[in-house]
């Protein structure tokens, strides 16, 4: 018998600083709904699927964001979200702005099943942007400011009938996100993201959003026979114009669902996670072919390192 998750890619327009929390929760139940409708059986919200995207605005002090951290998850305005999905029988994945009773602050992923119980969580690794103010930006992008990385690692987790992990929006720019995760097995990725379109240290990449978006994924996809499913909070947020091109892409690395619009939409794929090891047993059987041995600078260097310059002699 094959294992098909009927998987909704749940992609979210603009949310803006002044809108409360009970009106995002609708929004999501609406999706949630759409995807009830049409049988899925898990329905995937992009990172930080709560709020605004609040590291654009620096504060002096933390507390000046804290509205938008959830202290308990489900807490009081979410738990409507956990039982339309027992009620409705559909997973979901959430992103949201975490902070710890211990006061850490971690940009989180939330896996939920049928049953409206939560099966796995993930905290973002790679934290992109920068930790204090910079004026000369159009808008600042301070996740370095007000999350912290995550020492956890890449966990996966049995559900849906499959292996499942997650990534938060920069994760998926980085090759050893697919590969940790490959290599527990994954069958299943999901990676919410908020990206805007504007890049300040480099606008000659503003263009290539899309193209980096999808190339990223797909590479990640096919290298590790595993299903990925990207999802955006997209179109104009507070002024900043964010990627939308929320996709579902197979093991073979192709596309199979793409949203053509930026705003609250859902899109959908019967993801066959058995289709996964006719890569991962084959082209990508890292048992028989990888070579870690070869792979040492991966975990023991962090930056790259040039080789001497050699002198005119040709002698280095
Ligand atoms: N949310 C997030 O991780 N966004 C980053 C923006 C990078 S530019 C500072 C991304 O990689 O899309």
């Amino acid at each position: 018998m094959s294992r098909v998750v009927h998987v909704g890619a749940a992609q979210l327009g603009p949310i803006s600083a002044d809108e409360s929390r009970a009106d995002v929760v609708e929004r999501l139940i609406a999706l949630l709904r759409d995807g009830a409708t049409i049988g899925c059986d898990l329905v995937v919200f992009p990172e930080l699927a709560l709020t605004t995207f609040f590291p654009r605005w620096y504060t002096d002090s933390f507390d000046g964001h804290d509205h938008y951290y959830e202290r308990e998850m489900p807490g009081p305005q979410t738990q409507p979200l956990f039982d339309e999905a027992a009620r409705l029988n559909v997973g979901f994945c959430l992103g949201y702005a975490e902070l710890t009773p211990q006061g850490e602050r971690f940009n989180a992923y939330l896996l939920v099943d049928k049953r409206g119980v939560a099966v796995g969580k993930y905290r973002k690794v790679h934290i992109p942007g920068h930790d204090s103010d910079e004026p000369w930006r159009p808008f600042q992008h301070l996740e370095r400011r007000y999350f912290q990385e995550s020492p956890e690692g890449f966990p996966v987790f049995r559900a849906f009938d499959g292996i499942v992990g997650m990534a938060l929006c920069n994760d998926r720019r980085w090759s050893e996100t697919y590969r940790v995760l490959g290599l527990q097995a994954a069958e299943l990725i999901l990676i919410g993201y908020n990206t805007p379109l504007h890049y300040a240290p480099d606008p000659d990449q503003n263009a290539l959003q899309g193209f980096h978006n999808h190339l990223v994924m797909q590479a990640g996809a096919y290298q590790n026979g595993t299903w990925i499913v990207g999802v955006a909070k997209g179109g104009i947020e507070e002024g900043v114009e964010s990627l939308s091109q929320t996709a579902i892409i197979s093991p073979s690395g192709q596309i199979v669902a793409q949203t053509i619009t930026s705003g609250d939409v859902l899109v959908s794929a019967r993801c066959d996670l058995d289709l996964c090891s006719r890569y991962k047993d084959t082209l990508f059987d890292f048992a028989r072919y990888r070579r870690p041995e070869a792979y040492r600078l991966i975990t023991e260097r962090k930056g790259a390192i040039a080789p001497p310059q050699r002198n005119k002699q040709g002698a280095s």
